[in-house]
């Protein structure tokens, strides 16, 4: 029996919604304009996002990495033997570090990443495949949404998502208060959540990681354009853009944008859009918020979910709610690991 299974959802990130691009069409036709931050990761996007953790600048991959060394054992003992669901699996690297620890207990694996960019999965699949015998995989390629809904039951006594880089920086409050709740809904009482968290540190650094002086990040934006000229026949010309990213101190984010260079207009044909640009005019195209723990775990407390649960036949009103059980930071205080259960 093969050990790979991989569920692929249409390839347009944006197929589960009602309209193909409606997102796109929505956040170019406003004041400011704004994009989606999935549509960074084309291939070709989750390829520079992996430069981009490898920069000097960019500390929160290998300071994240440095955490889960130290502390995958724990988070092991913790779970006992679980199923590991992984949202934005991207290249896999961190998850090593929880695998192994599960093997070096002599745990069962069983791991189910979850991606856009189905590229980047196969490949990573693949490779943990060669390098853990025991291992079986359940790919998901499409959004977090798609895929959590479409989700097998754990084929383990527990199951952890994981939820690591940061990647719900990526969500305002709103977006994230519903994140959680959909969160909840998709684990069963007594599963976990494995939360990775960029904390709120100096303006000078933030910048510094998001402006990095190889312009990887400037490509990483860039890309974008490229990626819905192809999604959508779009004539965007990515040189008459330029990246710009900067620290929010109100909100805590760093917020990425593309300013156009010129008055122009850009057609979308598959979504029958054009849109004119005023000199000097920016697209938002990633907010990635700065968190405070406490308050962070103030909010997954208050979350919580009210739903149908079977029981012995019948239907009964479940309440759930996360709680967080632990935190771990590295010794500067840069990143933080939050574990719930739920
Ligand atoms: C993958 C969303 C966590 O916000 O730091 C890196 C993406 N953008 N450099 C982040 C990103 C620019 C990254 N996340």
């Amino acid at each position: 029996q093969s050990r790979l299974q991989i569920t692929q959802f249409a390839s347009d990130p944006s197929s589960t919604a009602s309209q193909p691009g409606l997102d796109v069409i929505q956040g170019l036709s406003k004041t400011p304009k704004t994009l989606p931050a999935k549509y960074f990761y084309d291939d070709q996007g989750s390829q520079l996002f992996e430069q981009i953790c490898e920069l000097p600048e960019y500390y929160p991959t290998r300071t994240e990495t440095a955490i889960l060394q130290a502390y995958a054992a724990e988070i092991a003992t913790i779970t006992g033997p679980s199923e590991l669901v992984e949202l934005g699996s991207g290249s896999s690297t961190k998850t090593r570090l929880l695998l192994d620890a599960y093997v070096d207990m002599g745990l069962a694996s069983w791991y189910c990443p979850i991606d856009v960019s189905g590229g980047i999965l196969k490949q990573s699949a693949i490779h943990l495949l060669k390098d853990y015998p025991t291992l079986n995989i359940h790919g998901y390629v499409g959004t977090y949404e798609a895929a959590l809904a479409a989700l097998s039951p754990s084929q383990l006594p527990t199951r952890m998502i994981c939820f690591l880089g940061s990647t719900l920086g990526n969500l305002n409050p709103q977006e994230c208060e519903h994140f959680f709740a959909e969160l909840t809904q998709a684990l069963q009482p007594g599963e976990y959540l494995l939360l990775g968290v960029d904390l709120q540190k100096s303006v000078q650094q933030l910048e510094a990681a998001y402006n990095d002086s190889q312009g990887v990040t400037a490509a990483f934006n860039l890309n974008m354009l490229h990626h819905l000229n192809q999604l959508f026949q779009g004539d965007f010309q990515v040189n008459h853009f330029h990246h710009q990213s900067f620290y929010n101190l109100d909100k805590h984010q760093i917020e990425m944008h593309l300013v156009s260079q010129t008055a122009q207009k850009v057609n979308l044909a598959a979504l029958d859009l054009t849109v004119e640009f005023e000199p000097a005019e920016t697209i938002r195209t990633e907010i990635s918020r700065k968190f405070d723990l406490e308050t962070l775990k103030q909010q997954l407390r208050s979350v919580s979910q009210t739903g149908a649960q079977a029981s012995g036949g019948g239907e009964i009103a479940a309440h759930k709610e996360l709680t967080p059980l632990r935190t771990w930071t590295d010794a500067n205080q840069w990143f933080g690991l939050v574990l719930c259960q739920c």
